[in-house]
């Protein structure tokens, strides 16, 4: 595509409920959306950073700056540029792997839109619809996680993750085990916890998990073989995995089981691809994470969760599990518990422009 330049927003969607985990609560979703300007027309992508860096080193003011400093200008000096290229063109600017993954998202688009290709289809889907899961944050107590577990297997969703932390794990995990049964059920400790406290996880192999993850930091890759060790629950990788390269050595160092793909994470979707390629090869199961993406990032992992071997349910819900207002016309919802791949060209999506508008609270624009 013969790219005009790139329009960049920081949007503020409220949620529904505030979002709890190991490293702080969200009441607001604070996101960047990119739309990539070509002679061929417009694509939409996201940055899903959030504003403090706790999840990883990304945030979204060191992302609004990379990319308008930095990635930006060197895509748009290249002028005519395929999605497949984008990823190597600013492979020599380290890290800022979210603010990367946006801008070839919204290029992608583009360039699936002017072909009138589904992005479903770029990818190779072999399904129409994904199973959908749902990550519930840490309640005010385990009685008040039971109460909002209930509420989304009423739903529909078919596997619920809660969130852990340390003295908020082995007591809230019983507690929907007792309330609900064999549902499929997983932990995420956001690397909340140390190898200091392996007995304790150790604790949540009754449970009968479907994994753990991360529960170590980003880069304890040997720690973390030396806790699965311990564990009969699978240990799954979600900040530590932050490319295809880092995923090959958790898998030879056996620090993880199972890998969580996010594409922000990895830089872009199909880096994402590569994980999922590699990952299937080796025969270790992945699923799709997400990053309380608007409708532009929750249409995009439904076609990435389509692929062959995502063989867990994802963190692919609905948009009205965070959102009452989305920015795209036709948000992702819940039916049967699951999500339809899109079919429309690009991302699937259309973007409503007065809700995208009344969520801006910073937007730029730079052009060749
Ligand atoms: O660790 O998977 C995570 C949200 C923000 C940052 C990290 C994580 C999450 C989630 C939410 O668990 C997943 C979703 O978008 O539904
Ligand atoms: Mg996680």
């Amino acid at each position: 595509v013969a790219l005009e330049g790139f329009e960049l927003r920081v949007l503020h969607l409220p949620l529904v409920s505030p979002f709890t985990t190991s490293f702080g609560t969200e009441t607001v979703r604070e996101v960047i959306v990119v739309r990539a300007l070509t002679s061929d027309g417009d694509g939409w992508g996201e940055m899903v950073t959030q504003p403090v860096p706790t999840y990883s080193s990304e945030y979204t003011q060191g992302a609004w700056d990379a990319a308008l400093r930095f990635l930006a200008p060197a895509l748009l000096d290249r002028g005519t540029i395929v999605p497949e290229q984008i990823a190597g063109e600013l492979e020599h600017f380290i890290g800022h792997r979210m603010a990367k993954a946006g801008l070839e998202l919204a290029v992608l688009d583009a360039a699936l839109r002017a072909q009138g290709r589904s992005f479903g289809e770029y990818l190779g889907v072999t399904r129409d619809r994904v199973p959908s899961g749902v990550s519930v944050g840490i309640q005010r107590d385990p009685a008040a996680l039971v109460d909002a577990v209930g509420g989304y297997l009423d739903e529909g969703y078919m596997r619920i993750k809660i969130k852990i932390k340390p003295g908020r794990d082995v007591e809230d995990t019983a507690a929907v085990r007792d309330a609900f049964g064999a549902i499929p059920l997983q932990v995420d400790a956001n690397s909340a916890f140390t190898l200091a406290d392996a007995a304790t996880l150790a604790e949540l192999d009754r449970f009968d998990l479907l994994l753990i993850e991360q529960p170590l930091q980003e880069d304890d890759l040997v720690d973390h073989a030396t806790l699965a060790k311990q564990l009969r629950t699978p240990v799954c990788l979600d900040e530590s995995i932050t490319s295809a390269k880092a995923a090959t050595d958790a898998l030879a160092l056996k620090a993880a089981s199972i890998i969580n793909i996010k594409a922000g994470r990895v830089g872009g979707y199909l880096e994402g691809v590569r994980i999922h390629d590699l990952c299937r090869d080796a025969g270790v199961p992945v699923w799709c994470g997400g990053m309380l993406e608007t409708g532009i990032g929750r249409a995009a992992n439904a076609a990435l969760a389509a692929l062959p071997g995502f063989t867990l349910p994802g963190d692919v819900s609905a948009s009205s599990r965070f959102y009452t207002r989305d920015i795209v016309t036709e948000p992702v919802v819940l039916e049967e518990g699951h999500v339809r791949v899109p079919t429309g060209h690009g991302l699937g999506i259309e973007i409503d422009l007065v809700a995208l508008d009344d969520l801006t609270v910073a937007r730029e624009t730079i052009r060749r």
